[in-house]
């Protein structure tokens, strides 16, 4: 099945779930009849209810996408509804439109000139000259360029054995110590024990930003006065969750590109030190990037991937953004998995990324 397919069967049976909602409430059974059938079909009322917890859960988390998203599918998907129905026959005019309607939402050049070659090409073997048709195609090639028969890791390496080590990095104003935060409140929820270490001494106020966060989600943290050496600051840090038995340990760092190699020495040296403590470790380098930099922040993530070895992305602000096309830029320009997102300013707002629900909210309105 396709994703158009599937995504449109999730949001169809959202609808069919809503009204039998409302009959449920309606036909509510006296607690006699509710017994006698809760002894009958107990076990495959579990399951059912395992699975419809699952499909609920699914369906939380597909609208929080859907919210997040908001302002890309405005604009975005927007203009392609009108397109659509704009378009009598597919032709140049129809291509070069809709091209322009990609590369405003971010979607990125050379993401865009190979997603459009691969449409032309669908259109003339599969013989589509109705433009309703094509919006399936358009969703599952989008779909193809995120997933490119590679196994998407959006997951977190954790250690088998003691503290996993997650390195943050990314330029002023990203989001990172945000986006430290909310990771942290995420794993504190999952009953992991956490340290943050204050790696940005650079930056004042940075140490004191990371301190009071701490206090808001309620986990430990390590810091020191600013100016001191940040891999002094990651020893001390990552001794104390060695010692003290702490299961993650997330470094805020100070993301100076605009001197590359100082960057690349520091980035290094903190590397070394982590290392040394407990080998394998980091598990993980996430660059963090704000999406509503566009394709300034693609541009970082090349840098970046010169300097030191990053494991993942995560884009922050994609709730303030029209642009939400970016996902499937970094995917095909700087080919690392995009793991988490950042959908707002508060605790709550980072979600695990998955490209199903991003596509689906985003498309939600061509369904
Ligand atoms: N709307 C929105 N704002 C965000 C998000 N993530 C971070 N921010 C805001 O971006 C600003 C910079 O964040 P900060 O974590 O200090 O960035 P850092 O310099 O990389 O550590 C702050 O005002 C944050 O509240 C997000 O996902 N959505
Ligand atoms: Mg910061």
């Amino acid at each position: 099945m396709g994703l158009f397919q599937k995504i449109k069967n999730l949001f169809n049976k959202e609808e069919v779930e809503r009204i039998e909602e409302d009959t449920l409430y309606e036909e509510k059974p006296s607690l006699e009849e509710e017994k006698q059938e809760v002894s009958v079909e107990k076990k495959t009322e579990k399951k059912e209810k395992a699975k419809e917890k699952e499909e609920k859960e699914t369906l939380k988390e597909v609208k929080i996408y859907e919210k997040g998203l908001t302002k890309t599918r405005q604009s975005f998907v927007s203009k392609l509804v009108e397109l659509t129905s704009s378009t009598k026959k597919i032709d140049d005019a129809y291509f070069d439109q809709l091209e322009e309607i990609l590369i405003m939402a971010d979607i990125g050049v050379s993401t865009v000139m190979n997603f459009m070659d691969r449409l032309r090409t669908r259109v003339k073997q599969e013989k589509i000259e109705d433009p309703n048709e094509l919006k399936e195609v358009i969703v599952d090639e989008l779909f193809i360029i995120y997933v490119n028969d590679e196994v998407l890791v959006n997951k977190i390496n954790f250690a088998k054995e003691g503290p996993t080590v997650i390195l943050f990095v990314g330029v002023n104003g990203v989001g990172k110590t945000t986006t430290i935060a909310k990771i942290a409140w995420k794993l504190k929820e999952e009953g992991k024990k956490v340290l943050l270490v204050a790696g940005d001494t650079f930056r004042a106020g940075a140490t004191m930003q990371l301190k009071e966060w701490s206090e808001k989600v309620g986990v430990d943290f390590i810091g020191k006065e600013e100016g001191v050496d940040p891999a002094s600051v990651v020893f001390d840090g990552v001794t104390k969750a060695k010692e003290e038995a702490y299961d993650v340990v997330l470094v805020d760092t100070a993301g100076r590109l605009q001197n590359k190699v100082n960057l690349m020495k520091e980035l290094e040296k903190i590397n070394k030190v982590i290392n040394n403590l407990i080998p394998g470790a980091p598990q993980e380098t996430l660059l963090v990037i704000d999406a509503t930099t566009g394709q300034n922040g693609i541009s970082q993530a090349k840098s970046f991937k010169e300097i030191t070895d990053i494991t993942g992305i995560v884009l922050t602000k994609l709730d303030g953004t029209a642009k939400g096309g970016i996902v499937l830029a970094i995917k095909e320009e700087v080919a690392l998995p995009v793991k988490f997102i950042g959908l707002g300013e508060r605790k709550e707002d980072l979600q695990v990324f998955d490209i199903e629900k991003y596509i689906y909210g985003l498309f939600k309105d061509l369904m």
